[in-house]
């Protein structure tokens, strides 16, 4: 299987997996990205067996719009079953880098509401260590060039993504090599940096479940 059909059988995958635990009144959290994408057209399979869908991106929303699949604001809803989300690496901890697609704040908000997280992702995002994939770090615009320079005493090289704006109208710095051995840590020491939004490490809220792609089929890992 190609890169695209794995993508398509963890999607497929990850709505088979929330398919039994739908109710009519559930919300289910509904990331960005081309796995992403790809969930959102399975979940259009199980429309009018839940309620509606929060999105991480404004992408995202409109596209399961475009499916007929209600999307809600997150502040309207009392409970996110699921998240379902693609990444951009994960590690054998299920802590993940995310974010290339510039909507990691929504992503982590998304995820930090759900009950459960449930990442997609095919071989290619497995790693030993996070890091290879540059860590994208969402700023205020007028704090960019201090983020940067305090990105760099933590021994990372920051580059700036030009011409991209975020849906929450920031700047994204995209921190090239790093090793990221210590997940958690680095995800709290670069929050901390003021003029910092949020950066695309997932460890402190982590994915529950893995649904990986490869040559012999998915894997569901814990
Ligand atoms: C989102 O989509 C992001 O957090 C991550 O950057 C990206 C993965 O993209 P794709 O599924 O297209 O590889 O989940």
């Amino acid at each position: 299987m190609n890169q695209d059909q794995l993508k398509r059988a963890v999607a497929e995958a990850a709505a088979a997996y929330i398919a039994p635990k739908l109710e009519s009144d559930t919300i289910v959290g509904v990331g960005t990205g081309s796995t992403a994408n790809l969930f959102i057209d399975c979940l259009a399979e199980l429309k009018g067996k839940f309620d509606g869908t929060v999105a991480s991106s404004e992408a995202s929303a409109e596209r399961l719009k475009a499916h007929g699949i209600p999307v809600y604001d997150l502040n309207a809803v009392d409970d996110v079953l699921v998240y379902v989300d693609g990444a951009d690496e994960t590690d054998a901890h299920l802590a993940l880098i995310k974010g290339g697609g510039a909507a990691l704040t929504r992503e982590k908000i998304v995820a930090a509401v759900a009950q459960e997280f449930v990442c997609i992702a095919d071989e290619s995002k497995w790693v030993p260590v996070l890091g290879n994939f540059p860590l994208p770090v969402e700023v205020i615009p007028m704090a960019r060039s201090h983020v940067a320079r305090e990105l760099v005493k933590l021994g990372g090289d920051p580059v700036y993504r030009q011409g991209v704006v975020t849906d929450n109208g920031n700047a994204i710095l995209d921190v090239h090599n790093l090793q990221i051995r210590t997940p958690i840590a680095l995800e709290e020491q670069i929050n901390n940096i003021v003029g910092v939004v949020t950066n695309g490490l997932f460890a402190a809220r982590n994915a529950d479940v893995l649904l990986l792609g490869g040559a012999n089929g998915v894997e569901t890992i814990r």
